[in-house]
């Protein structure tokens, strides 16, 4: 009895520590190195609390650090944020190197224009959604499952229609896993500083404010994702699009490239037959839980009545 109770403090623990940073930004062929351009925190902790100012580029718990560089990009041109658990994790030294798999939920990225990106706080007003992923309910994944997937690449589209000049790009991911009471959402954000050139107009895209733009009480916000889900509300404003009536573009502007995964097909759960062991790290029970019940590596271990997790 007392070994088990320890053990579940222990692996409670190593779960509950798996955070993440947005850490490196990827522009054409250039990583920028950890830090660069990019304000991060040195600790990789979440922001729980919406209407607080850390909820724009962090900060409070996770003290950022600042950076006097400048990443230039080119209007229309797609960037990716590196997440990784740590400043220092590597796919090779980290067997979690991008986030645990437990954190599902949604990817986001928005921008606000700034006078000086170096030292623009990013509280207030100004920003618009530049992508979201959210969840596909057909097949049952979250754009956080993606983006582990994805060896913790996030793609976004910087808009080819928008004023050049310097930005800030704030690439967010919500992990939903404790989401089922108000304040259990762990949201993890940085800012990248940014210089935009090339653009082909002027839009002049409808903004919120950080805080502001999200509600504890949104249903992407607070939401028990151990349900069959059948679709899922992605928080805060509608994705800002080139032609999409927001300031003075022209009707000859291309189709939006960029959109959010569709959720209009119908929930179809996989026979269990055809279900397959879960990954480390993954979720292998909990109430209502229709997926996995072994594991491919490790053992299941039950962490909450809602969620069991293989674990080594
Ligand atoms: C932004 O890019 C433009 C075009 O390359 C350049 O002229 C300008 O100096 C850049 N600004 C900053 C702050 O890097
Ligand atoms: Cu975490």
């Amino acid at each position: 009895m007392k070994y088990q109770s320890l053990f579940s403090v222990v692996a409670l623990a190593s779960t509950s520590s798996a955070h993440t940073i947005f850490s490196q930004l990827q522009v054409g062929s250039t990583t920028y190195p950890v830090s660069y351009g990019i304000r991060t925190p040195t600790y990789d902790g979440p922001i729980q609390d919406v209407s607080t100012p850390y909820v724009a580029c962090n900060g409070g718990p996770n003290p950022t650090m600042s950076s006097s560089n400048i990443i230039n990009v080119k209007a229309g041109e797609t960037v990716k944020a590196v997440w990784r658990h740590t400043l220092t994790s590597t796919p090779s030294n980290d067997a979690v190197y991008v986030i645990d798999s437990s954190h599902k939920g949604p990817t986001m990225a928005y921008l606000k224009k700034v006078t000086d990106a170096t030292t623009d706080t990013g509280v207030g007003d100004g920003w618009f959604k530049i992508q979201e992923q959210g969840y596909n309910p057909s097949t049952q994944s979250w754009a956080v499952t993606d983006l582990i997937a994805n060896t913790g690449l996030h793609s976004i589209t910087i808009p080819s229609c928008i004023a050049d000049g310097q930005y800030l790009l704030r690439a967010e991911l919500i992990a939903l896993h404790a989401a089922g009471s108000p304040g259990g959402a762990q949201l993890y954000m940085e800012c990248a500083q940014i210089n935009v050139s090339g653009g082909s107009g002027n839009a002049k895209p409808k903004t919120v404010a950080f805080p502001g733009a999200y509600k504890s009480s949104d249903p992407g916000i607070t939401i028990n994702i151990y349900q069959t889900l059948s679709s899922y509300t992605i928080p805060g404003p509608a994705l800002f699009t080139c032609g999409a009536g927001d300031g003075p573009t022209t009707p000859s502007d291309p189709t939006p490239t960029t959109l959010a995964t569709s959720t209009k097909a119908s929930p179809t759960a996989a026979p269990s037959s055809t279900v397959k062991p879960a990954a480390l790290y993954g979720q292998c029970g909990g109430v209502n839980w229709k997926g996995a019940t072994t594991c491919a590596s490790g053992t299941c271990k039950t962490q909450s009545e809602h969620y069991s997790q293989c674990l080594m």
